[in-house]
């Protein structure tokens, strides 16, 4: 007999996925039964949350969704966090979680692991949650969860299954899994309007978020139809290739940008919410957008959201930006003394001169990290190097540089978002860049990387305390309570997790650091002290 949960795998792989993140308890054990019938790898994190958050690295790497396997109750409150961050940044995540029987549920008598309503808890942080009453819908259902993650905007997914539905025989299912959807074009008289006010533009301006990750030669060809200054968000780093010369950086929350937006005569956003930590990250409200703005996006209820549009574009970004390049009558004529060039490099010399003095040695860390892994991947956590990153780092293609200083903002993230990361592009460096404070959440999951065979490198930020809040307290005169945190020998630490250690004591053996750790058969953690000389 084949049973629903072995089914399950059996469907999973036909999707494509190739990795599983989950803790299995008496709920799921049942999942795990089909799985060395299919080449899906399991990997085990110390805590659900881990196990969202490498999900969240593995999906922002793969570009497919990452998967977990999730315990009734309290596995599923653990990883909320994670699908939090997931949502708020449109990263698709298939959560599978069991609940309790059928003729329990709802009941509250008191089962292990039982919620009120799990479902409830966790619909807040997905695109949808489902309950499988049935083995017959796992095909049904299971299809419309890649719909959302191929066809609409990507966000996570909860299916819960209740543990005698696991069990339940499913040779009967029919197998078909549906035709996934195909991706929607824009509305060609959209366009063509679209592509009539930007004729009829002087100084119009592009802003690229992380729906165009995907479509770095479009974007390019597009702007430079334009010749439009271009600035885009965090999760859309390495749209333009490095240095392109209307590439106005991740700095609409600087003055030099945000003035160039109040010049602009039409301002084109794509595949962004035009949100606060990538637009207004000081908080101050003076981000705005004052001339005709047209926006494209693939979610309808995000056409409006924040600043509302003169031409709003349903559509996937490739293909609105391909039609919209097309309708301009795009030549490859763009060089790099065009007009917009010129005004984009005078706002670049004006955020240069004006970056805070306080970022230099980060600045320094950063461009080791560059300089000496070129093809990197760098997961943040929320910390002041990736904060200033946001802005001072260049990457040099889409999903390598991603954190959670945006949207959710949690900490704790960037370990575990490493490791899947890791998981997804073996071959590349990647770089978990990570405070003092955000990795005490998460520390643990070293082990995860030992064992997962995960050599990531963990550049630990360590000032002894949550700067970030202390500086804030400062600031508003405020007593700095609560943030000169005990940090633990975390090189001893990391050697009793398996791990290499060390501490940068120069720039130059920082490189030699990296290095070595790059060609480690296990995660190096290498530390580098806020306060060293070496970075003053
Ligand atoms: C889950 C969670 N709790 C609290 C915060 C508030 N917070 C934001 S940054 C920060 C400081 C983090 O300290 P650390 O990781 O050492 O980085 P640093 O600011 O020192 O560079 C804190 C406490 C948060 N973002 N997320
Ligand atoms: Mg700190």
């Amino acid at each position: 007999m084949l049973t629903c949960g072995e089914l399950l795998v059996e469907l999973l792989e036909g999707f494509g996925v190739d990795t599983v993140f989950g803790i299995p308890g008496v709920h799921t054990v049942e999942l795990y039964r089909g799985l060395p019938n299919t080449a899906i790898r399991h990997v085990t994190p110390r805590h659900e949350q881990g196990a969202g958050f490498m999900a969240d690295g593995y999906a922002r790497v793969s570009g497919k969704p990452g998967v977990c396997f999730i315990i009734t109750g309290p596995g599923m409150t653990n990883i909320t966090t994670a699908m939090g961050q997931a949502y708020a940044d449109s990263i698709p995540m298939l959560v599978i979680s069991s609940v309790n029987n059928t003729e329990q549920l709802g009941m509250g008598g008191g089962r292990l692991h039982e919620l009120p309503s799990q479902r409830n808890l966790v619909s807040g942080v997905a695109a949808f949650s489902h309950t499988l009453m049935r083995p017959d819908e796992l095909p049904d259902v299971l299809t419309r969860a890649f719909a959302v993650f191929n066809g609409a905007r990507p966000r996570p997914v909860h299916i819960e299954i209740p543990i005698d539905v696991i069990t339940a025989p499913a040779d009967h299912v029919r197998r078909k899994l549906g035709a996934l959807p195909s991706r929607p074009g824009p509305c060609l008289d959209a366009i063509a309007r679209a592509a009539e006010m930007l004729k009829g533009a002087q100084r119009p301006l592009v802003l690229l978020g992380g729906g165009c990750a995907d479509a770095g030669a479009e974007a390019q060809r597009l702007v430079e139809a334009l010749d439009a200054p271009t600035a885009y968000t965090i999760n859309a780093k390495g749209v333009l290739p490095k240095g392109h010369p209307l590439a106005l950086g991740c700095n609409q929350a600087w003055v030099p940008v945000r003035q160039m937006v109040l010049e602009s005569d039409v301002v084109l956003a794509i595949g962004t919410e035009l949100g606060e930590t990538d637009y207004d990250v000081v908080f101050d409200g003076n981000f705005r957008i004052e001339s005709q703005l047209i926006r494209i996006d693939i979610d309808a209820e995000q056409l409006n959201r924040n600043y509302p549009a003169d031409i709003a574009i349903l559509s996937d970004s490739r293909k609105a930006m391909a039609a919209l390049a097309d309708a301009l009558g795009a030549t490859a004529s763009f060089n790099a003394e065009s007009a917009g060039s010129k005004r984009a490099a005078a706002v670049r010399e004006q955020l240069d001169a004006q970056w805070p003095e306080t970022w230099n040695g980060q600045r320094k860390v950063l461009e080791t990290l560059q300089q000496t892994l070129p093809d990197l991947i760098v997961a943040g956590d929320s910390t002041q190097p990736v904060y200033s990153g946001n802005h001072l780092f260049e990457a040099t293609r889409t999903r390598s540089w991603f954190n959670s200083a945006t949207g959710y903002g949690t900490l704790g993230y960037g370990l575990p978002a490493a490791v899947g990361a890791k998981l997804a592009a073996p071959d590349r460096p990647v770089i978990a860049l990570i405070g003092d404070g955000g990795i005490q959440f998460t520390l643990p999951e070293l082990a995860s990387a030992v064992e997962a065979g995960a050599p990531i490198i963990v550049l630990l930020w360590n000032n002894s305390g949550y700067g970030e809040i202390k500086r804030y307290m400062k600031n508003r005169d405020i007593p700095t309570i609560g943030v000169d945190i005990y940090t633990p020998d975390f090189q001893g630490l990391a050697r009793a997790f398996g791990c290499n250690a060390e501490k940068a004591e120069s720039l130059e053996h920082l490189a030699e650091l990296l290095k070595t750790a790059a060609k480690a058969d296990r995660p190096t953690v290498i530390e580098v002290w806020e306060h060293a000389e070496f970075l003053a």
